[in-house]
């Protein structure tokens, strides 16, 4: 149900339920979680891109799978979706969402998640939950109003409407709209852009952005404090200043 392919650094990872628009049962869940954990653990990869097979990213949960399970829906969502919104939100390596078609319901929520959101032009997001009068989890609460405000967050999640790539990189829910032809290749291209960058720096700054989306400035100034010395006592930082002062280019990693 996950499928695993790594290069140049780029471990990508694809949700493989394409008949059903990857549509995530248990067995799904629970393998993109350990898939995510064991990348973080492995030093040959710098950055982890989750994408879909087929014509959609993710279209929540399988309704198909729920129905007569012997757990309660709260035991479900911390069994499954909250271990891997925790897992992706606490990586120490970027993590990419490469949403290849649509995201509905917890896919939606899984789609926002990453640190980087790349979109294909026919991708679309549907907070999708109230059409089965359900309320929006594995993280849409948190994520999607810190995006778009309150307002439009509720109208979404109250609606359903679908949003196409055009207005989601006009709210933010994307950071870039890439042609539907070569996408794949494209966030492979981009993925390696990023994965050439000071990767303990940019954990430090996941770090800190991460505790900044829930303190105060006080409290964020404390912390950039404290991150910036480790930062500043790492050797990408040393690399950066002699590459700087002499005109060429950082070269952050090393074997
Ligand atoms: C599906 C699904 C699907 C099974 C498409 N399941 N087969 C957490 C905790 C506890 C309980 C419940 O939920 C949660 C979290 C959640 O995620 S709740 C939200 C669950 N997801 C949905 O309600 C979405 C249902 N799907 C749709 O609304 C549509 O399929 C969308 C808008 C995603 C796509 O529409 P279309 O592009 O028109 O595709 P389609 O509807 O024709 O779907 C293609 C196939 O995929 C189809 O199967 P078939 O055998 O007819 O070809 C669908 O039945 C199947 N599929 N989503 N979630």
């Amino acid at each position: 149900v996950i499928l695993s392919h790594t290069s140049a650094g780029v471990r990508t990872l694809t949700l493989n339920r394409p008949d059903k628009l990857n549509a995530a049962n248990d067995a799904l869940l629970l393998m993109l979680t350990a898939e995510l954990q064991a990348a973080d653990a492995d030093n040959a990869v710098r950055v982890v891109v989750i994408t879909g097979a087929g014509r959609g990213f993710c279209a929540g949960q399988d309704l198909g799978d729920v129905s007569g399970r012997d757990m309660t829906f709260t035991e479900h969502l911390n069994h499954t979706y909250n271990p891997l919104i925790r897992t992706i939100r606490g990586l120490s390596k970027p993590v990419i969402t490469a949403v290849n078609g649509v995201a509905a319901g917890a896919g939606a929520s899984l789609a926002l998640s990453g640190d980087i959101r790349l979109w294909a032009q026919s991708a679309s997001l549907i907070e999708v939950f109230s059409n089965i009068a359900l309320v929006p989890d594995s993280g849409s609460t948190w994520f999607l109003p810190r995006l778009v405000g309150y307002h439009r967050a509720f109208a979404l999640m109250a609606l359903a409407d679908r949003v196409r790539a055009d207005d989601a990189l006009k709210y933010g829910l994307c950071e870039e709209i890439l042609a539907d032809e070569g996408f794949a290749d494209a966030v492979q291209a981009y993925a390696e852009r990023l994965a050439s960058r000071p990767a303990h720096a940019l954990k430090l700054t996941k770090q800190a952005l991460n505790a900044a989306m829930t303190s105060t400035l006080d409290a964020a100034l404390d912390l950039e404090a404290e991150l910036q010395q480790l930062a500043g006592d790492h050797w990408e930082h040393e690399e950066g200043v002699t590459a700087f002062k002499a005109k060429r280019a950082p070269e952050f990693v090393r074997a």
